[in-house]
């Protein structure tokens, strides 16, 4: 078992696709063992996307996700969690996504792209103690 880290970005949450999303979450086997519907602060996203401090798009990105509305963040047990959220997820770029992904159906483009995993073993665990404490996380 692998636990991977999940957003559902605002403009998922805007458009009401929670319950579609998770969907999809529950039916490609994923357990969810912790959820939260919130609103990020500035600060909060700053640190969460500290990787992406120095990219060309690191502005725009935290002022989206802090200003766009409520998340859904979300921990996801399965076997392989990691790698199998981001296939279900599909490409950053709706438009390079493949058919049947999350962000193919339902994302704007490729900032609002209607949701986020973690991209390795590491950044999981950084990213679950983050935003959930030990205890939150119930299997
Ligand atoms: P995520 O971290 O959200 O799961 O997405 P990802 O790994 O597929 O993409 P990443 O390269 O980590 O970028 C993080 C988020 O930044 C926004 N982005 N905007 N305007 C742009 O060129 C651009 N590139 C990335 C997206 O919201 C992306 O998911
Ligand atoms: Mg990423």
């Amino acid at each position: 078992m692998e636990r991977t880290f999940a957003i559902i970005k605002p403009d998922a949450v805007e458009r009401n696709l929670i319950g579609k999303i998770l969907e999809r979450i529950e039916s490609k086997g994923f357990r969810i063992v912790a959820m939260k519907r919130t609103k990020l602060t500035l600060e909060q996203v700053e640190g969460f996307y500290h990787v992406h401090k120095e990219r060309p798009f690191f502005k725009d990105l935290t002022t989206y996700m802090a200003t766009g509305g409520p998340v859904v963040l979300l921990a996801l047990e399965k076997g392989n969690a990691i790698a199998s959220w981001r296939e279900l997820m599909g490409a950053t770029n709706p438009k390079d996504a493949a058919a049947g992904t999350i962000r193919k159906d339902f994302a704007v483009d490729i900032e609002k792209n209607s949701v986020h995993g973690s991209d390795s073993p590491e950044n999981a665990a950084f990213e679950l103690s983050y935003f959930f404490s030990l205890t939150e996380i119930q299997p």
